[in-house]
C-alpha cells in the first residue's frame, strides 16, 4: 500500500457533492446531454444562478456528523462550468450572481473543519468549442448535424483542460484528493496527455490520492490492477453503485484501495421529483461492506440551486451519523 493512501484507507467514509448549474433544471447533472441543449440553451441556468444559501460550512458539519472524513465537491462537471475562478473560462461562478470562488470557501470549510478535501474534475467538456461533439454519444450535439464536419483542435481543448488542473492544484494549497471523471469508449489514458498531466500534478502535489478514471470507470479499473499500472493508473479504484462482491484486487489476488460511490437516491445532480431515497440502514450496511471488503464508500448529496442539501439527505446523514458514533471505536 502506498503511503499516501494510508489516510484514505483509515477514513473509509466521505462525501461527495454534485452542484452545478444542473441544480437548477433540478432534474441530475446529465440534463444538458440528455434533452440535447446547445450551450446557447443551457446559457439560461448560467444567468439564473444564484446560490443564496451557498455556506459549505454547513455541508461539511454535516458530513462530520455523519462520521465522514473526506469531501468531494465538484469543481467542474461534464457541463464544463466551474464553480473555480479559473482564468482560462468566463464560464464560472465568479460571474454569476454568486461572484465568488466557490471552491475556495469550499476548501476552507473543509479545512476549517478539520476534513480531507477533495475535488472532482470531469475531462469531459461539453462547453468547450474544441471538444468533439458529433457522434461522441454522450455529447449534447451527438446528433445535430450542423456539428457534423466541425473542425475541432483538441489539443487546445487538451491544454485548456490540462491549464484547469494546474490552476486547481496551484490556487488552493494542499489537496487531499482528485477525482478525474471520465474515460469511455477507447479507454485509455492517452487521449487525455495523462501522462504529462500527472506529472504535473504530482510535482505541485505529491501526495495527493487519484482515482483511476484517466483510464477507466465502473468496473473498468484501468491499470492499477495490472503488474503495471501507469502513471495515471491512480491510486484507487472507483466502482460505481455497486460492491464489487470481493473487493478490488489486483491481477496477483492482492487488495488494492478502492472506493464505492454511491447515490443516495437515483441520481448525483439535485433532482427535485426523485424521492426514492435508500434507508439509514441500507447505507450503514453498504458501508459495512464496503469496509468488510477493504474498501471506502463516498455517498453522494446533490444541493439545490441556492446550496441547500435536500431535506430527506440531511435527515438521513444524522441517522447514519448517530449509528457511526454509536460504534465508535473507543
Ligand atoms: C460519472 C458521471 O457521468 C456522473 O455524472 C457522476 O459524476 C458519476 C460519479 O460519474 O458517471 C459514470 C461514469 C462511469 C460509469 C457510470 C457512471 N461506469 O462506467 O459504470
Amino acid at each position: 500500500i502506498k503511503e499516501r493512501t494510508k489516510w484514505f484507507m483509515d477514513a473509509r467514509f466521505g462525501m461527495f457533492i454534485h452542484w452545478g448549474l444542473y441544480s437548477i433544471p433540478a432534474c441530475g447533472e446529465w440534463v444538458m446531454s440528455q434533452k440535447e441543449m446547445t450551450i446557447e440553451e443551457y446559457r439560461k441556468y448560467f444567468e439564473q444562478f444564484d446560490p443564496v444559501d451557498y455556506d459549505p460550512k454547513t455541508w461539511v458539519r454535516l458530513a462530520k456528523e455523519a462520521g465522514m472524513k473526506y469531501v468531494v465537491l465538484t469543481a467542474k462537471h461534464h457541463d464544463g462550468f466551474c464553480l473555480f475562478d479559473s482564468k482560462l473560462t468566463d464560464y464560472k461562478a465568479t460571474n454569476t450572481k454568486a461572484g465568488l470562488d466557490l471552491v475556495r470557501e469550499f476548501v476552507d470549510a473543509c479545512r476549517e473543519e478539520g476534513l480531507k478535501v477533495g475535488l472532482y474534475f470531469s475531462i469531459i467538456d461539453w462547453h468547450h468549442p474544441d471538444f468533439p461533439k458529433y457522434g461522441d454519444r454522450q455529447h449534447p450535439m451527438r446528433n445535430n448535424a450542423a456539428y457534423k464536419d466541425e473542425k475541432i483542435d483538441f489539443d487546445r481543448y487538451l491544454d485548456y483542460m490540462h491549464g484547469q488542473v494546474k490552476e486547481l492544484v496551484t490556487n488552493y494549497g494542499k489537496l487531499d484528493l482528485l477525482w478525474f471523471d471520465f474515460s469511455y469508449d477507447d479507454m485509455t489514458g492517452e487521449k487525455w496527455k495523462a501522462t504529462d498531466l500527472i506529472k504535473m500534478v504530482r510535482h505541485y502535489q505529491p501526495d495527493v490520492i487519484i482515482d483511476n478514471r484517466l483510464e477507466g470507470a465502473g468496473d473498468n479499473h484501468g491499470s492499477i490492477a495490472t503488474e503495471h499500472p501507469l502513471i495515471y493508473s491512480g491510486d484507487f479504484a472507483s466502482p460505481e453503485q455497486i460492491i464489487p462482491p470481493k473487493g478490488v484486487c489486483d491481477v496477483n489476488g492482492e487488495p488494492i484501495p478502492w472506493e464505492l460511490c454511491a447515490t443516495m437516491n437515483n441520481h448525483w445532480g439535485y433532482c427535485n421529483f426523485d424521492h426514492q431515497y435508500k434507508t439509514p440502514e441500507m447505507l450503514v450496511r453498504k458501508l459495512v461492506e464496503c469496509v468488510s471488503k477493504g474498501g471506502n464508500m463516498i455517498l453522494n448529496v446533490g444541493p439545490d440551486a441556492k446550496g441547500n442539501i435536500p431535506r430527506e439527505s440531511v435527515e438521513i446523514l444524522r441517522e447514519v451519523g448517530k449509528w457511526m458514533s454509536k460504534n465508535k471505536e473507543s
